[in-house]
């Protein structure tokens, strides 16, 4: 039995990681400021887990967190392009300083490895398609630059300090406990809620955007085979974590309707400023270095999205 700090453990994937983990049976610990997170978010778990309500700003804390601990997951974040527009001094304590007190504390605590939840805006809007890891970033957000430095900084501490560190470039993660209820939410989390209250949902943009939308379970498999994997596999490098599929935002909603019941349009209003026009992964590197599947489809993983927020409307209704 090893033990895991994961990071945002409140979060949408951060509470996915933490079930995932105590399924096999790990010892988990888990911290959150609840700047994103959501205590709802790990109701049946908490009392099987060593959970601390701290900032990854705060380095004390953070040392301690690390202690006795094996494997870090480091999701914590403030994650949203838009809200970094508004606010990119926010958006770089938490998604770059953050990191680096991660990492400051895991390495005095001779942790053995962590990985961190980078992401695909790094690769920026440049027209070539798929984005595999050998492409040079482009950041057009000041949340990609955060993540990108934060990257930077994962792979620096393999070479400077011999700690072991993996980034997975996570590609539009979607998925049950994904938080529906702010402007700054994933889209898929926004539509579902939206299309099954009959409210009418809103595309930024001609709807012809497209992303790899990639179900949870694949990024919860991921870190799992990220920390299991040979260091000289995957110590110091960067990975995308994707289906390698893209689906327009036209075709989702369509799909969407199916699966809500919902009839009625969607509004289209301009696209919002640091978006990206296309996002699709080559998954090739996970493949070959991490042994990396993609384990539940998107048309899959959004009937399983869809049905988990209707059983969390009815539950609020009953
Ligand atoms: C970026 C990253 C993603 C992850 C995420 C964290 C890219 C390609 N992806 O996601 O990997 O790091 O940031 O937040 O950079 N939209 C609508 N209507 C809505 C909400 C969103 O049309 O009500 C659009 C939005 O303008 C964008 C697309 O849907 O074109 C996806 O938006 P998102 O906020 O779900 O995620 P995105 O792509 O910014």
């Amino acid at each position: 039995m090893a033990k895991y700090l994961v990071t945002g453990a409140a979060g949408f994937i951060g509470s996915s990681l933490v079930r995932a983990l105590l399924d096999r049976g790990e010892q988990v610990r888990g911290i959150d400021n609840f700047s994103t997170g959501r205590r709802d978010n790990l109701t049946e778990v908490i009392q099987r887990m060593d959970f601390r309500e701290a900032d990854i700003l705060d380095l004390d804390a953070m040392h301690k967190a690390c202690e006795g601990v094996d494997y870090v997951l480091h999701q914590a974040a403030i994650p949203s392009v838009p809200k970094s527009v508004l606010d990119p001094v926010g958006s770089n304590r938490a998604n770059a300083d953050g990191t680096l007190n991660v990492l400051v504390a895991a390495r005095d605590a001779k942790v053995k490895r962590v990985v961190y939840a980078a992401s695909s805006s790094v690769y920026g809007d440049k027209p070539t398609l798929p984005k595999h890891e050998a492409m040079s970033p482009d950041p057009i957000s000041p949340y990609a630059v955060a993540k990108l430095a934060s990257e930077f900084y994962m792979v620096c501490f393999y070479r400077c300090y011999g700690l072991q560190t993996v980034c997975l470039r996570y590609f539009n993660i979607f998925g049950p406990r994904q938080d529906p209820s702010s402007p700054y939410s994933g889209v898929l989390a926004k539509f579902s809620t939206q299309m099954l209250r009959g409210e009418h949902p809103t595309i930024f943009g001609d709807g012809e955007t497209s992303r790899d939308f990639t179900f949870i379970d694949n990024a919860v498999s991921a870190n799992l085979l990220a920390c299991s994997a040979p260091a000289q596999e995957c110590a110091g490098r960067v990975f995308n974590c994707a289906t390698g599929r893209r689906i327009t935002l036209n075709e989702t909603f369509e799909a969407m309707k199916k699966l809500t019941g919902f009839h009625g349009k969607v509004n289209y209003e301009p696209e919002r400023s640091g978006d990206i026009k296309h996002s699709l992964a080559d998954i090739t590197l996970a493949q070959k270095h991490l042994g990396y599947k993609v384990l539940v489809n998107f048309e899959d993983g959004l009937r399983r999205t869809v049905e988990w927020y209707k059983s969390q409307a009815k539950a609020v209704s009953a």
